[in-house]
């Protein structure tokens, strides 16, 4: 007997064998989950960070700058001024204990970790792989003085952590490039773009998507005019991101047990977070004993 040729199912088996190691779901989280999260996150006290310190000043030519939108870190924190994970080499001193996935997005986890499980093999799975760090981006304007400005994007950079690193999208839609790095000056050639919608999951891993390409955050549309909780006195958010990745549990390490010019660092934005956070607090007051001078 013959059957009618599966049409859906072939495109999505071909689209999934023009980029294999990119897997897209536009619809992947419940509208139920959608909405426990979105009051999670409307709870959150995001930060502005510096993208240097005392410490770890800008080299020649570059001046301090803030980020271009407020974070937060779930699982453990990578502030800016620490250089965030970047193995082989930059792997002490940088991840910094955080608070753990709430429940909601403890499900979706572990529903990714199962996907990704079955997606990647050998060298594209490390070996204690799970996730267990995310990071929160908010995205859209900021009150510069007194006007406001959109900077919704983010430039072309690659995820250091190791294995497949996923993605959940809230609010408008942004548009995701992988641009290939392998030739001088063809360093923007475009890849791959994907169009990440609200309660959408993107997840890539392998050396195509984490090794060969960069990837950036080209625009955030804004088409609904919607601003996301939590109401920030200088920044309306229209796209909330959050991408979850692995970072070797050894490497992870509670503030206390920083180095004294690590902890300098990010004393203040550890005193920042201490006031909306319990967490934080407690971490706050296990430091050692700062001695004067
Ligand atoms: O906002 C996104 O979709 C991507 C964010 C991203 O590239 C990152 O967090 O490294």
């Amino acid at each position: 007997m013959a059957f009618p040729p599966n049409r859906g199912r072939s495109l999505a088996h071909k689209a999934r064998q023009r980029s294999p190691g990119h897997h897209y779901n536009a619809s992947f989280m419940s509208a139920a989950d959608r909405a426990e999260a979105l009051s999670w996150l409307a709870a959150l006290h995001p930060l502005w960070e510096e993208r240097y310190s005392k410490h770890f000043p800008p080299p020649p030519g570059q001046s301090q700058r803030r980020l271009l939108r407020p974070v937060y870190w779930l699982g453990n924190w990578q502030f800016a001024c620490l250089d965030y994970y970047h193995p082989p080499k930059g792997v002490l001193n940088r991840c910094v204990q955080a608070e753990p996935f709430p429940a909601v997005l403890q499900r979706q986890v572990t529903k990714i970790e199962e996907l990704a499980r079955r997606m990647y093999r050998g060298p594209d799975m490390p070996a204690r792989w799970h996730l267990n760090t995310c990071l929160v981006n908010f995205y859209g304007s900021r009150l510069e003085d007194g006007r406001w400005v959109d900077t919704a994007r983010v430039g072309e950079h690659k995820d250091f952590e190791p294995g497949p690193v996923a993605s959940l999208s809230f609010g408008e839609r942004a548009l995701i490039q992988f641009v290939t790095s392998s030739r001088p000056g063809e360093r923007d050639a475009v890849v791959l773009e994907q169009w990440l919608d609200d309660g959408s999951l993107q997840l890539f891993g392998g050396a195509r998507w984490k090794e060969q390409t960069f990837h950036r955050v080209q625009r955030v549309d804004t088409r609904t005019g919607k601003t996301l909780a939590p109401e920030l006195p200088d920044f309306r958010t229209r796209r909330i991101n959050l991408t979850f990745r692995y970072v070797p549990d050894e490497h992870v390490i509670p503030f206390a047990a920083l180095s004294p010019e690590a902890r300098e660092d990010v004393r203040p934005y550890m005193a920042q977070l201490a006031k909306g956070s319990a967490f934080f607090r407690d971490a706050v007051a296990r430091e050692p004993t700062v001695s004067p001078g």
